[in-house]
């Protein structure tokens, strides 16, 4: 069979191999302590956590339905290395250091560096991570007393901690939830509620609770459609003796990719939950989730495109092809540069978000920095996740057929990168949620963005202004005239006429 073999391309320390993120945190977050954090915890992955998720990838959750005598029992079953990652992301306060704040308005950036190095190995934990994390950002901001769920989910004691589901599809509507969302729950005696329903995709169902959506019936069983007719329901996916909290699984999703993650469909017959936000405020108070699942996808997604590149890199200096190695192919290094330039700018963009999410917490946010987390957090999350999927195939080509081949564990980056842009919020739905910044601000987020200096925009922002002149002059104009149908229709028409 011959003599030569191709030597593998090698991952090291993912801390210390990344020149961008350590110049990023020598500049603002200069701490020893956070230095030596980042160091271990790149040792670990690669000693530890990169075979956990690639254990997660090859051993799949199952659905046990029966037990041997054949009573219905719904257990989704896990590899131990699933099991392994959730203790290792309490101890490592993955999401814990977002809710410490050890370091001032920076602990969202420390905690996420930390997340954008566990994406790529960590056999997709990521996701009931950013769920977990969503879910007590929730809790925090509403000032709900669940406390103990509080401290569970914000944890580093992985014998209590928690994670998180995030139930909102449904079969009518995974985007428009507000009119897709069938669930209704109904109000008991004790002040709780139980829900009836059928949630269409359910990710990480193995969680402890959840957070989910459903309508407030009345004594008659009516119920209020849209949005305003939704409320946000906190439950414990399973009862304290392993069996489900009135749920059955109806089966688990067959997925191009996240294949370590179970993703169910759940028939809700009565599942037991606590009304957390105000009736009828329930997409309004999920909000605060998709900010902060939006910003984990952001993260998760430049991790991908960092590793990859790096790989390819790496890769690059130990394949030789026509008499030299491949890094010495002008071609080759162009499009290696190109990986690298797109996963620097998304670096960077992905920090500033968390920046600007560090700071809001930390109730040091201007009111300009409050505009841009709000504007900036889905065009961040709808542009890395295409870069990720365009990135991760490039960086694949570039290992020529290897790139194709499963037990390399490339391939599967790939599948995983697909979902970034579907799930919480597709590009088209994130675009959407730019243009209800803009109006629900009367376009001050815009302002905000083409006048921070940082950015170096001022030539684009001067040349901007009129546009953004006009569309301020569009939003009030529909703002008056939507004041006016109000109050007297046939007068609003004629208003707009003469507008
Ligand atoms: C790797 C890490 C990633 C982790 C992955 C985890 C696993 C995957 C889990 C999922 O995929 S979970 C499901 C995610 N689902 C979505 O992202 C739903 C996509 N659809 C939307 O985002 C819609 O825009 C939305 C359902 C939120 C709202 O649609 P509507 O019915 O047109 O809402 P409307 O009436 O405009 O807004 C209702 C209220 O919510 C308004 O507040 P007010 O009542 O006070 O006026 C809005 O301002 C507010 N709102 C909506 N989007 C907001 C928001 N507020 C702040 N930020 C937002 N983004
Ligand atoms: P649709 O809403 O039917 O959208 C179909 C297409 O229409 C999309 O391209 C969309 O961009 C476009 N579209 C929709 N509305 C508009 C519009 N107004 N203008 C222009 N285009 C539009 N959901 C959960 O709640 N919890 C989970 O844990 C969860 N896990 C998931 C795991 C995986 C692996 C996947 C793939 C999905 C998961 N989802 C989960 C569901 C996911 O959030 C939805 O699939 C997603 O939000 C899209 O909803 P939909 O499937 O109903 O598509």
């Amino acid at each position: 069979i011959g003599t030569f073999f191709q030597e593998r391309p090698l991952l090291t320390n993912s801390f210390t191999q990344d020149a961008l993120l350590q110049a990023y945190l020598q500049r603002h977050l200069p701490e020893q302590q956070v230095q030596q954090d980042l160091l271990l915890f790149g040792e670990r992955l690669v000693s530890e956590i990169e075979a956990l998720g690639r254990q997660c990838e090859l051993t799949p959750p199952v659905l046990q339905r029966y037990d041997a005598w054949g009573r219905r029992v719904d257990r989704i079953l896990t590899c131990d290395a699933w099991t392994r990652l959730k203790h290792i992301s309490a101890q490592e306060g993955l999401v814990a250091a977002g809710y410490e704040r050890t370091y001032g308005e920076w602990s969202r950036v420390y905690q996420m560096s930390k997340i954008y190095l566990f994406a790529p190995s960590a056999g997709l934990y990521t996701c009931p991570l950013a769920m977990t994390d969503g879910a007590a950002k929730v809790i925090e901001s509403l000032g709900v007393p669940v406390r103990e769920e509080f401290k569970r989910l914000t944890t580093r004691d992985e014998k209590r901690f928690w994670t998180s589901g995030q139930w909102m599809t449904e079969r009518r509507g995974g985007s428009d939830v507000s009119s897709g969302t069938e669930t209704v729950a109904r109000r008991q005696q004790d002040g709780w509620f139980k829900l009836y329903g059928f949630k269409w995709f359910t990710s990480a169902t193995d969680a402890d609770v959840t957070l989910t959506l459903a309508r407030i019936t009345d004594q008659h069983g009516r119920s209020t459609a849209g949005s305003s007719g939704l409320s946000l329901f906190l439950a414990k996916v399973w009862d304290s003796d392993g069996s489900c909290n009135g749920i059955e699984v109806q089966r688990l999703k067959d997925k191009l990719g996240t294949r370590q993650v179970p993703t169910a469909e759940l028939l809700l017959d009565g599942m037991s939950a606590q009304l957390l936000s105000e009736e009828g405020r329930g997409v309004a108070s999920i909000a605060n989730m998709l900010t902060i699942t939006r910003i984990h996808n952001t993260v998760c997604a430049v991790g991908t495109m960092r590793r990859i590149t790096h790989l390819c890199r790496e890769y690059a200096r130990k394949r030789a092809a026509f008499g030299k190695l491949l890094k010495d192919h002008a071609l080759h290094v162009q499009t290696l540069s190109r990986l690298e330039v797109e996963t620097r700018a998304a670096f960077l963009f992905a920090m500033e978000v968390c920046r600007l999410l560090g700071r809001e917490e930390n109730r040091s946010a201007s009111d300009r920095d409050t505009l841009l987390l709000r504007l900036l957090t889905p065009v961040a999350k709808l542009y890395t996740a295409k870069q990720a999927v365009s990135v991760v195939s490039e960086g694949l080509e570039s290992f020529g057929g290897q790139g194709y081949i499963e037990d390399t564990g490339l391939p599967s980056m790939l599948r995983d990168a697909q979902v970034l842009s579907i799930w919480e919020g597709t590009t088209n739905v994130l675009s959407l949620d730019v243009l209800r910044s803009i109006a629900k601000s009367s376009g001050s987020v815009l302002q905000a963005f083409f006048t921070d200096e940082r950015l170096q925009v001022a030539e684009a922002s001067a040349a901007l202004r009129p546009a953004v002149t006009s569309l301020h002059t569009s939003l009030s104009a529909l703002k008056r005239f939507a004041q006016t149908a109000a109050a007297r229709p046939t007068g609003a028409l004629e208003q707009s006429a003469r507008d």
